[in-house]
């Protein structure tokens, strides 16, 4: 199968980020795609494409208007207010706090478009984040004329990010830009499978009330992980989208027995949709080693994974999420690729 990658998205190159209630080297960082990269090249996997240039509308069919405009102004608005370097939000308007009228002040802006202080926000991050978005799409397009799988090399990731709002290294929801491209594209029904190790807040929030995209999700409970405040069993879609969201929140400590039941369950549930197009979120920080998780995959496991994905029969868009053992992440992202390849 192709990669899709563009080295504009290395240009996101966060050096700080608060996690564990403290600032703290940045993880989501440009050599996680490099290795990637350099493991498909070196292991002679397939063609490495650039990616085409989609402009705005397939990302405002995803994303809010007002959103995509702080984001496209953000460092200037920041240099404007004297400020430099990478911005943190501290500051959102949760429970009885008004999200209107949106702030004028570049702190207020942060808070209304964020969700959580864990995202490193830039001087380059729009242009990294538009051109992540453009890979993913880049490689739906190739899947929507017949291919049977592409690989969207997506960094900075995509799925905790809604329509509105950033977090967890996320800017652009770049497999919902892609599952709704898909759509629009013809495809009647997109099922998305989210096997990042994190849930897939945003990618469920976007789907949440349609019934054309089914949106499933393995992850840590939420109980005891981040996001905290999505990912729930319960969280069955709604309206229209009722019964079309399917969350499999799991121990800290999973194996791959443990998560391959999970993930037979949810392909058990995407063949009774029975899906033009197969979206996978493909985060790899479910591995053993990962220095931000707590889940137990091998990297052998991760040839299985792409193997139990091959098996759903369906035409396959892999759209690259976390993942931040970085030495090893080449190693298993391309051994998800290759077991597909069976
Ligand atoms: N102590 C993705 O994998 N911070 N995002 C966790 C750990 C947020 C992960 C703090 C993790 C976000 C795309
Ligand atoms: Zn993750």
């Amino acid at each position: 199968m192709k990669t899709v990658f563009s080295p504009v998205q290395l240009a996101h190159d966060p050096k700080h980020e608060i996690s564990d209630g403290m600032l703290k080297p940045a993880v989501e960082i440009p050599s996680r795609a490099e290795i990637v990269r350099a493991r498909i090249l070196e292991t002679g996997f397939g063609d490495v494409l650039p990616p085409d240039e989609f402009g705005l509308e397939p990302i405002a069919r995803v994303h809010a208007g007002d959103y995509i405009a702080f984001l496209e102004g953000f460092w200037t608005r920041w240099t404007n207010a004297g400020r430099s370097g990478e911005a943190f939000p501290f500051v959102w308007p949760v429970r009885e706090l008004r999200t209107k009228p949106v702030p004028d002040h570049i702190d207020g802006l942060l808070g209304r478009y964020s969700f959580d202080a864990g995202t490193p926000l830039g001087e380059e991050t729009w242009v990294a984040a538009r051109a992540s978005a453009d890979t993913a799409l880049t490689a739906a397009r190739l899947v929507a004329g017949g291919d049977r799988a592409a690989f969207a090399l997506c960094r900075p990731p995509g799925h905790h990010a809604h329509a509105d709002f950033y977090g967890g290294y996320c800017f652009l929801n770049n497999a919902a830009i892609a599952a709704q491209y898909l759509r629009d594209a013809g495809a009647d029904r997109v099922a998305v499978l989210d096997v990042d190790y994190h849930h897939g807040n945003g990618t469920q929030a976007i789907f949440y009330d349609r019934a054309d995209v089914l949106f499933l999700s393995l992850h840590a409970d939420p109980i005891e992980e981040f996001p905290y405040f999505l990912g729930h069993a319960d969280e069955t879609g709604e309206g229209a989208g009722e019964g079309f969201n399917a969350n499999f929140p799991l121990a800290l400590g999973t194996d791959w027995p443990a998560f391959s039941r999970a993930l037979d369950a949810a392909l058990e549930r995407v063949a009774e949709f029975s899906p033009d197009t197969l979206v996978v979120s493909l985060g790899l920080d479910t591995y053993e080693r990962d220095p931000i998780s707590k889940f137990r995959l091998k990297s052998e496991e991760f040839l299985a994974l792409g193997a139990r994905l091959e098996k759903a029969g369906l035409p396959t868009v892999f759209v690259m999420e976390g993942g931040y053992a970085v030495d090893a992440l080449g190693v298993n992202c391309v051994n998800v690729l290759s077991g597909f390849e069976g």
